[in-house]
């Protein structure tokens, strides 16, 4: 990629560890002289877009472009991702092993700007002024929060900034993307105290609402959220009971309702596998979350039957629990 000017637009993921990893490249880059950084930040519903001879993100050809931990695409000038399902077609897996350039895909690494940060190191390395960076997208990529409290506290500037990220504009998400760029985490978190006070004082205000109902049933913590439009806080559950095993949540998304099953993250044992519980019922996912849909257009109202889905969820995870440990 060209050495000396130029301008560089970074097409990266519409989360923390996008922007950390559109941080990393154009501090990087901005070490070859590199003066003009784009930033795009894209979610993941451009399936279509992506299955296309051209991106639409480029202003001019000469214009090159960067896709960070985000699904691949020929066009891009760099890319790095570390997601297990980047490749839309065998000819962009191709085209990926034939690159020559520093493109990378580590499907096991924790977050895409640890990758970027662990690759250019080696060639950069006054890159180190990163490293807390790259950490720190690893722990909020993987959610890998010291505790529940640590989580909702959000002392850490990461899990702050995290928590205000949601509520940023596009316009707010570019700065964003320089401050990580040129300065410290705890720089950043105190440019963007605005935004994150208004999202910790709202999360504090659904914990506080959402906490007397979560009741314990064995291992599992239950929520039911169905009637009452409060969010999912898919750690709430923990804050209540630290010692439950998992967490079932009955709330509203989208057009309908949904259960949620989580393994507890800060306990470490052999925990069933919620995915291939939540595939029976019509759902899907991974083995510690899952989730299973009861939208409004199948049932009219889902409730009554959400209601009892639960029940019975909750009861097979304990049965399968208590099966294990026998
Ligand atoms: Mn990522």
């Amino acid at each position: 990629m060209g050495k000396g000017g130029g301008a560089v637009l970074i097409v990266h993921h519409d989360d923390f560890d996008g922007v950390a990893s559109a941080a990393v490249l154009a501090g990087f880059y901005s070490h070859q002289s590199v003066k003009e950084f784009r930033f795009v930040p894209v979610q993941h519903d451009l399936r279509e877009v992506w299955l296309k001879p051209e991106l639409p993100y480029r202003r001019k050809s000469t214009e090159k472009m960067a896709i960070l931990d985000f699904p691949y695409h020929p066009t891009a000038d760099i890319w790095f991702d570390h997601h297990d399902t980047t490749f839309h077609s065998q000819e962009y897996h191709d085209h990926y092993l034939a690159r020559t350039d520093l493109s990378c895909w580590e499907s096991d690494a924790p977050s895409c700007a640890s990758l970027i940060y662990h690759r250019l190191w080696r060639l950069q390395p006054s890159l180190d002024r990163y490293a807390e960076l790259a950490a720190a997208a690893d722990m909020i990529d993987q959610a890998r929060y010291p505790s529940p409290e640590a989580y909702f506290k959000a002392e850490d500037p990461a899990i702050a900034i995290n928590h205000g990220y949601p509520e940023l504009t596009d316009g707010q998400k570019t700065e964003l993307a320089g401050w990580l760029m040129r300065g410290t985490l705890h720089q950043a978190r105190a440019n963007m105290e605005p935004v994150i006070r208004v999202a910790l004082a709202r999360n504090d205000e659904a914990l506080a609402q959402v906490l007397p109902r979560v009741e314990l049933q064995g291992p599992v913590a239950v929520m039911d959220l169905a009637d009452t439009g409060l969010p999912f806080l898919r750690y709430a559950p923990y804050m209540a009971f630290p010692q439950a095993k998992y967490a079932l949540t009955l709330y509203k998304r989208g057009e309908g309702l949904a259960i949620s099953l989580g393994k507890n993250p800060w306990l470490t044992f052999p925990h069933v596998d919620l995915g291939a519980i939540a595939r029976r019922e019509g759902g899907g996912g991974h083995s510690y979350a899952a989730s299973v849909p009861f939208p409004n257009h199948v049932y009219g109202n889902p409730y009554p039957v959400a209601r009892l889905n639960l029940i019975a969820l909750v009861r097979e995870v304990a049965r399968l629990e208590a099966k294990k440990a026998a």
